[in-house]
């Protein structure tokens, strides 16, 4: 059985805005973890910002779980890790596949942000992507932007917007250490793009992307109809947003590091055919198979 590409990207055809053909909130929409009037907001913006979620101390004890998962040797010589781009200096830029054990494991499972993904998605979910951003200081690079779905849709077979990543602050987010930018509302159209994924396109777009990325007329359109907005606060909020929200951010060049962890939710209905557009599957740390339902925490 084939699945219907209702979203063609990559595939020489005619670059332009389509119209979203998903929902955005599954389901009826109710639950525990968020009020009507959260859900409505995400619904319009695409994104959801829950101020200090977690308190300080369980931030910096996720703190020191990177610093353990940093000098692991053998996770630095592993494809997990991602060093910053024209850098010498071996800057991690990011860390994959960080879910499935420790501290982080317990953290996709907290209630917290599970039942906000399952009240969103409306249904189970399994984790489609972890990774920790590390955005080092001084010379960490900006992430152009991106509806993360339509990679997910040419690269690894996800058929529907029915997923959303949730990032933890593990820095206090400020206007000048890059924080996540988007532009709300731009979830609801989505923008085909035009060339054709490489082999092994992953090997360069997640140090610097540059194919399946919009173009410069279709992003001055979704910020002309809306606006570019900066998401900023302090250490331990979660920001939830949508698989095709259009979101980047800048470099940073303070001295701090901007820091955050994340975690994409996908629903067990929506689990990876084959790509759509692209020459062969990515290895599973960057899009997991195991299509397992994150369980609800015991105890
Ligand atoms: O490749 C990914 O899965 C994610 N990374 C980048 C740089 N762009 C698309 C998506 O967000
Ligand atoms: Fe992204």
């Amino acid at each position: 059985m084939t699945t219907q590409d209702l979203y063609p990207t990559r595939l020489g055809q005619e670059v332009k805005m389509l119209e979203r053909h998903d929902p955005v909130v599954w389901g009826s929409g109710e639950g525990s973890a968020l009020t009507a009037a959260q859900v409505e907001s995400y619904e319009c913006d695409g994104y959801l910002q829950l101020p200090a979620l977690f308190s300080e101390s369980e931030v910096e004890a996720f703190q020191e779980e990177i610093a353990k998962l940093t000098s692991d040797r053998e996770l630095l010589a592993s494809e997990r890790v991602i060093i910053e781009p024209d850098e010498d200096s071996l800057a991690l830029r990011s860390v994959f596949d960080v879910h499935r054990e420790g501290m982080f494991r317990d953290l996709v499972r907290d209630e917290r942000v599970s039942n906000v993904a399952r009240q969103l998605l409306g249904s189970d979910v399994y984790i489609h992507q972890s990774r920790i951003n590390l955005k080092p200081p001084f010379r960490g690079k900006e992430f152009f932007w991106h509806s993360d779905f339509e990679t997910w849709h040419a690269e690894d077979g996800m058929p529907s917007m029915r997923a959303l990543s949730a990032s933890v602050s593990l820095t206090e987010n400020v206007h000048s250490n890059g924080p996540l930018m988007v532009i709300p509302g731009s979830h609801k159209h989505f923008v085909a793009c035009g060339g054709e994924t490489p082999a092994e396109h992953h090997r360069e777009s997640l140090r610097r992307q540059e194919i399946g990325v919009p173009s410069d007329e279709m992003l001055t359109r979704l910020a002309d109809e809306s606006e570019v907005r900066n998401l900023v606060g302090p250490i331990g909020s979660v920001t939830f947003f949508d698989c095709n929200l259009m979101h980047g951010s800048n470099g940073n060049i303070t001295p701090q590091a901007r820091r955050n962890v994340f975690f994409v939710y996908n629903s067990v209905h929506n689990t990876l055919v084959e790509p759509f557009a692209a020459p062969a599957r990515r290895p599973n740390h960057i899009a997991a198979r195991n299509f397992e339902a994150v369980p609800l925490p015991v105890g």
